[in-house]
């Protein structure tokens, strides 16, 4: 067939089985047949050779057969049915960057464009669940009225898709380190200084040699359309707007170019990256990063294997059938293990420090290992001659009670201090901390403790997912007023006035002591559930 012949509406509809399936996106129709459960597929080399074009997109399942996101996240094959013969792009676009079907299909199945006007509409089915959804969201408070990041947060929670809401806000376990990010913030007090010029207070910093208006970064947060239409887009637009650095994800839903393409010249952006077990993709992902212009590749360390999200996985459980989802589907893939673990096989658990020098030799890119969690490896990073660490627990998604990075933090400074005569904040070897921030004063405490910049995650995702771009623009906004205050308040002048003794972390480690509850967070929190009867 040739891919320049525009088909008819009714000549993709025939092919609406498991034995031909077609499916349009954009515009344009693809014959994803081989891609049902139960078919032949293609060998395995072939699809390790489709997956190293761009491993973000095309995703390996325990088989290393290639599957798009939505086989896995979505449920399989009968996902895939359901839009055969008709336009898919509205289940496709939050899970996939816009290339990932023209990349990963073999060329033989790009069957040219449709006529959307010819083409049948996918009747949408507007559950009751839903309808109260669009409700919800047409009575979101205008954005003046939004006053700190926990009200992003508690309007996301109300006017998200329920699925969405659980990938973003899901941690492991019992979720208890997810809470201890943001309770250990309450274990520092501040040690103001007064009498000092504030007239002027100034914010800004530089983040490996970048000036930055803020001491803060946007951390890289998977599947940023689940959110919203324009995903990561968002955060691109709104740093821009701001002087403030975007850590681009490996798993976003926008393709790396396009954010690429989205940022304005000279904007400085981070690259995280999960190492794939195929080297060669990793190789291209990296130089490919490096030549659009990436300073700085944060290599995460803290997920070889991907942590149990409960609230992800009981969602998945509720939304399909039980008998589908508790068994491993013929793609090898466990469904029931939620969204984010089942997409998650290509990542390297083998990975290790003696690939520290393999990943010097492929990039001049600073490298930053993104998820150290004690000093004994900080240290190892430095000695290794990396350009810093984030202290992070991954948002409190992979070890449940991993210890917060705050806290690490300070054990960090005193040990490499002492082993290495290190002071921090320190230009060749940066301290970053992520997990658990919500205000300005959570930032200062970080920076007086060492930090060099603390990243900032699920906020931005909760204030595009309830406002867009404006969400986010908004957030920034707030934090820079709170910047303002707080330096004023404190006596620092500068972030380079932010100093350790403007702090009391003498707590920092005592576990068990009793912080005051941060009722504005705790009242966003949604607790687990238990696994509940089947309707009767
Ligand atoms: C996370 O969900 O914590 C992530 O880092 C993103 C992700 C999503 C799916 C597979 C692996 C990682």
């Amino acid at each position: 067939m040739s891919s320049t012949t525009t088909l008819s509406g009714k000549e993709v509809a025939k092919h609406n089985s498991r034995e031909s399936c077609w499916i349009i996106v954009h515009g344009k129709v693809y014959d994803v047949t081989e891609f049902l459960d139960g078919k032949p597929n293609y060998q395995p080399s072939m699809l390790q050779q489709a997956l190293s074009e761009q491993f973000q997109i095309t995703l390996v399942s325990a088989h290393a057969q290639p599957v798009f996101r939505f086989l896995i996240t979505a449920g399989g094959s009968r996902i895939i049915l359901k839009y055969a013969g008709k336009d898919a792009t509205q289940e496709y676009d939050p899970i996939h960057p816009p290339d990932a079907i023209t990349n990963n299909l073999p060329p033989e199945k790009h069957l040219g464009p449709v006529d959307l006007d010819t083409v049948e509409k996918v009747e949408v089915k507007i559950t009751d669940e839903e309808k109260a959804r669009q409700q919800r969201a047409a009575a979101k408070p205008p954005l003046d009225e939004i006053l700190n990041l926990h009200d992003f947060e508690a309007i996301a929670r109300q006017v998200m898709p329920e699925k969405a809401w659980a990938y973003y806000s899901s941690a492991a376990d019992d979720e208890i380190t997810n809470r201890e990010n943001h309770a250990a913030y309450h274990r520092i007090w501040f040690r103001p200084r007064v009498l000092r010029n504030v007239t002027k207070v100034d914010w800004s910093t530089t983040i490996l040699g970048h000036r930055s208006r803020m001491p803060l970064y946007i951390t890289a947060t998977a599947l940023g359309k689940l959110g919203h239409p324009d995903g990561e887009l968002n955060l691109t637009r709104a740093a821009a707007k701001h002087g403030v650095i975007q850590m681009i994800p490996t798993l976003a839903s926008c393709s790396f170019d396009e954010i690429m393409d989205a940022a304005q010249p000279g904007q400085v952006q981070f690259f995280q990256l999960y190492v794939n077990k195929d080297r060669s993709v990793t190789k291209r992902i990296v130089q490919h990063a490096e030549k659009r212009g990436i300073k700085g590749l944060f290599i995460t360390v803290d997920a070889p294997q991907l942590g149990r999200r409960e609230k992800d996985m009981r969602m998945k459980f509720e939304a399909e059938d039980p008998s589908e989802v508790s068994k491993a589907g013929s793609q090898g893939v466990d469904r029931s293990q939620g969204a984010a673990r089942a997409i998650s096989s290509f990542i390297d658990p083998g990975l290790e420090w003696a690939d520290i020098d393999w990943f010097k030799s492929i990039t001049k890119m600073p490298l930053i290992l993104k998820g150290v969690q004690c000093w004994e490896d900080a240290l190892m990073a430095y000695d290794a001659g990396l350009a810093g660490v984030v202290l992070s627990n991954h948002g409190g998604r992979q070890l449940d009670f991993a210890r917060s990075g705050i806290e690490v933090l300070v054990e960090v400074v005193a040990k490499l201090g002492e082993k290495r005569g290190l002071k921090f904040p320190n230009e060749k070897f940066q301290l970053f901390v992520d997990g658990g921030v919500r205000r300005a004063t959570d930032v200062l405490k970080a920076i007086a403790l060492g930090a060099t910049a603390v990243g900032i995650g699920r906020p931005f995702l909760y204030a595009f997912s309830s406002y867009g771009f404006e969400g986010v623009d908004k957030a920034l906004q707030i934090l820079h007023d709170e910047f303002e205050m707080n330096l004023r308040l404190l006596g620092a002048p500068t972030v380079k006035d932010i100093v350790p003794g403007m702090v009391d972390a003498s707590s920092i480690s005592s576990h068990g002591s009793t912080v005051p509850g941060d009722r504005l967070y705790d009242s966003n929190y949604e607790s687990m559930q238990h696994a509940r009867l089947r309707d009767i």
